[in-house]
């Protein structure tokens, strides 16, 4: 009898995580409109993304100023496997581009805005409790050409050390 009630209480919130394989059936690639592709789609905590792509691709992970200007030349994390997986652990915009020179010209540019978890009651396996308030740390320090956007973060003390 208890051993079913438990069961069941163990069962429900398994997976609220979701897999989002970008570009969907047509992956990375030239041709596809990525910003198209996110519009409308909310990305969680815990989500991850997937990418399919051919050898002639890559998967760059660069900054908000480099995804802009297509620059190659300073990655924050560099993917050739063909078949790569990114973990959104963090809120907050990440950017992706080809890494193959032009590519990104062409279309292979992705940002994924990551939102903190409020919606969903009971994030699994996360040994972190910061949920969605106090997060005290920003994880990306790109000071260099931070856009109008960016005014949720400091709210006072901007500092600028150029
Ligand atoms: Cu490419």
């Amino acid at each position: 009898m208890l051993m079913a009630v438990l069961l069941v209480a163990v069962v429900l919130p398994a997976s609220t995580a979701t897999d989002y394989t970008v570009g969907e059936s047509s992956g990375w690639t030239i041709g596809v409109d990525y910003s198209a592709w996110t519009e409308g789609k909310t990305f969680h905590i815990g989500d991850t993304l997937s990418f399919q792509y051919n050898p002639v691709h890559s998967v760059m992970e660069v900054s908000a100023a480099d995804h802009g200007a297509c620059s190659t030349s300073n990655p924050l994390g560099w993917y050739t496997d063909q078949s790569t997986t990114i973990q959104l652990t963090d809120p907050g915009t990440r950017f992706f581009i080809c890494g193959t020179s032009g590519h990104c010209g062409f279309g292979m540019k992705l940002a994924v805005t990551v939102v903190s978890d409020s919606r969903r009651s009971a994030p699994r396996a996360t040994s972190t409790s910061t949920a969605m308030s106090a997060k005290p740390s920003k994880p990306t320090g790109n000071d260099v050409a931070t856009s109008a956007a960016d005014t949720t973060a400091a709210p006072g003390s901007s500092s600028k050390l150029t």
